[in-house]
Order: structure tokens, then sequence, then C-alpha cells
């Protein structure tokens, strides 16, 4: 390129200057911070709920000698589900939209071994003066028309950073081995598939959901003449 003195321009010459590599980057980075620190936020809000679940099994064990949770996983929204749920929503593909409608970014799931596991942790979780509870369905009272089991909270907890403390959501679902079973397998076979399921594999799947749920409580009766409740 030739090398123009600034002197020698004229100003309509000056605005024909392409735009530095540097500027490019500065637009980019004002997009993918902000997202990566929401995301930050979000991965730290997880763990948080995370350990208070770690806390909560280790003092069930000690005071019952059973431990009423079997897993605790985790999981943080993939960038192309957060776009696609924005995008089938219609909603703007921003930070702040993700912050406002998005209340599934950061997921914890507890498998219990009991349906009543589910009621005496989420309560005891509930209890904890720094959990709000932002909504909540309870799928294993009221099934899903599909047999699907779960209860899932929407909570809010505080996140401590160094200069601030933030507010952000978490999604929690409590299944059962079970529930977890059926949702897990019932997932890779249909869940979110474009294609249509025949009738008949619908029928098969929400009675196969049905048994899970009977054996469930089958194995609740068994341990109730066994095993002390929580109190
Ligand atoms: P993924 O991949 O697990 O993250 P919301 O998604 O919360 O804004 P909705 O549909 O009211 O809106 O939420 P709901 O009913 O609370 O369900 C959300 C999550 O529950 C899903 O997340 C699944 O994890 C699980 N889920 C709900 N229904 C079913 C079902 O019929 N089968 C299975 N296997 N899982 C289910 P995502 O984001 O859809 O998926």
């Amino acid at each position: 390129m030739p090398e123009h003195r600034l002197e020698t321009l004229e100003p309509q010459e000056l605005t024909l200057t392409p735009v530095p590599d540097k500027s490019l980057k500065s637009r980019i980075e004002s997009y993918t911070i902000p997202f990566r620190e929401l995301i930050t936020y979000y991965r730290c809000a997880m763990m948080e709920v995370e350990t208070k679940f770690r806390v909560l099994s280790e003092e069930f064990s000690l005071q019952y000698d059973r431990n009423p949770i079997e897993t605790v996983k985790t999981r943080l929204k993939s960038v192309d589900s957060i776009a696609n749920k924005l995008i089938s929503r219609e909603l703007p593909l921003t930070v702040e939209s993700i912050e406002k409608n998005l209340n599934d970014v950061a997921g914890v799931r507890i498998i219990c071994s009991f349906p009543s596991d589910i009621y005496a942790i989420s309560d005891a979780f509930l209890r904890q003066d720094d959990i709000t509870l932002i909504e909540r369905k309870d799928y294993i009272r009221a099934p899903k028309p599909n047999g699907y089991r779960s209860l899932h909270l929407i909570v809010e907890t505080p996140i401590f950073l160094h200069d601030k403390k933030k507010l952000m959501k978490v999604e929690v679902q409590f299944r059962t081995i079970a529930m977890d079973w059926w949702a897990s397998l019932e997932h890779k076979i249909r869940y979110k598939k474009d294609v249509e399921i025949p009738s008949a594999v619908a029928r098969e799947l929400l009675d196969c959901a049905n048994e899970a749920a009977r054996l469930d409580s089958r194995m609740e009766q068994l341990q109730k003449y066994i095993v002390p409740k929580y109190e």
C-alpha cells in the first residue's frame, strides 16, 4: 500500500482507510467478553449449588447412615443450545436476553434413591436462606403426558465475586434412578427429534415410564420396612 502522509490527505480520503485489524478485534471482544463473563458466572452458580448438595449428602449420611443422593450431575448449556432456544422463541441474541429469558443455562441434576428422598432433599435445599425459589414444576405428582417424571426447581443463588455479589439462576432437576433411566433413554429415542414418533412407540414409552414409577413405589414400600424416616 502507498504510504500517505497525514497532512497531504483530504478528509474524504481518511474515511476510506481500511478498518485496522485492531478495531475488528475489539468489536469481536465487545461481544465475546461479556458472554464469557456471563457463562463463568453461571458456572460459579452451578458449583455453589453442587456444593450445597454435596454438603447435604455428607450430612444425611452421617445422621441417618444412608445416603439419599446417588449422583450429582452438572451441565452448562452449550452456546448452540442457548442460541437455538433464543432463536426459536424469537428473542434477541444478547447477553441481557440470555440472563432475562433463559432459566436453564446452569443445570444441576440430583439423582435420588427413592421418590420420598426427592422431597426430603429438595425441602432441605429450599430451606437454605440464600436460596430463592423462582419456579417449581412437579412432574412427579403430575407427570408429563409422555410419562416424563422429575421435580424441577428454578432457584436464584448468590455468587460472591471479588467486588460484588451477583444473583444467578440455576435449574435443579430431581429424579430417582428409575426416572433418570427412563428420561435418559427416552431422550435418546425421541426427545427434541424433529421426526414424528409413531403412536405405538409413544405408547410403549409411556408404558415403560409407568412401569418404572410402579417399581419406584414398590422399592419405596420395601425400604420403609427397614430404613428410618428422615425427621
Ligand atoms: P436439555 O438438553 O436437557 O437441556 P424451559 O426449557 O425450562 O425454558 P420448559 O419446556 O417449560 O422450558 O421446561 P421444562 O418442562 O421444565 O423442561 C426442561 C428440561 O427438562 C429439559 O431441558 C429436559 O432436560 C427435561 N425434560 C423436560 N421434558 C422432558 C421429556 O419429555 N423427556 C426428557 N427426556 N427430558 C425432558 P431441555 O433444555 O429441553 O434439554
